[in-house]
């Protein structure tokens, strides 16, 4: 059952979008992956964010660089929630697409994550779907011991 949809604004945005992907792999979460611009393809956008829910998605991961319309777009035609990664381009780090993305009007959230930050917009979609989803969310507490256990680990070697 595919619960998330995996959007971006191009195809060349996937090596940084596929820490999404793995994320979602790791818990088992099943996702579907799509290349749907705000600029380039804008029927197709408002298409995609309008029968999201009733296709059984859950919860939209939307990744855009530059001038990011797309996790915005998406969030105003949807009334699923959109997770918006902006993705860093050769100029200006990025910025341009955290701004794009973050800045929302009052009414219309995206909850966005760090310039980059696909891996933890995998990781909020995972808690997303945990709160309804016991088993999920025991998954998401292991993982959390796991990352505590690693911590301490490391500071092991700094003393050793
Ligand atoms: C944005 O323009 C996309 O999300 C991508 O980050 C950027 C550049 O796209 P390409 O020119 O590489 O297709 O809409």
């Amino acid at each position: 059952m595919k619960q998330v949809g995996l959007i971006m604004g191009s195809d060349s945005d996937w090596s940084v979008m596929k820490g999404a992907a793995e994320a979602l792999d790791e818990f088992a979460v099943g996702y579907e992956v799509g290349v749907v611009s705000a600029h380039r393809t804008p029927v197709k956008m408002i298409d995609y964010a309008q029968r999201a829910a009733d296709r059984g998605i859950k919860v939209i991961i939307a990744g855009a660089g530059g001038a990011a319309a797309l996790p915005g777009m998406v969030a105003a035609a949807t009334p699923l929630p959109v997770i918006g990664v902006p993705v860093p381009l050769k100029h200006l780090d990025g910025m341009d697409s955290l701004l794009s993305i973050v800045q929302m009007p009052a009414g219309v959230p995206v909850a966005t994550v760090s310039i980059g930050g696909a891996r933890n917009a995998g990781l909020l979609a995972v808690r997303m779907l945990a709160a309804t989803d016991p088993a999920l969310r025991g998954r998401m507490v292991d993982f959390q011991k796991a990352l505590e256990a690693l911590v301490a680990d490391k500071e092991a070697t700094l003393r050793a």
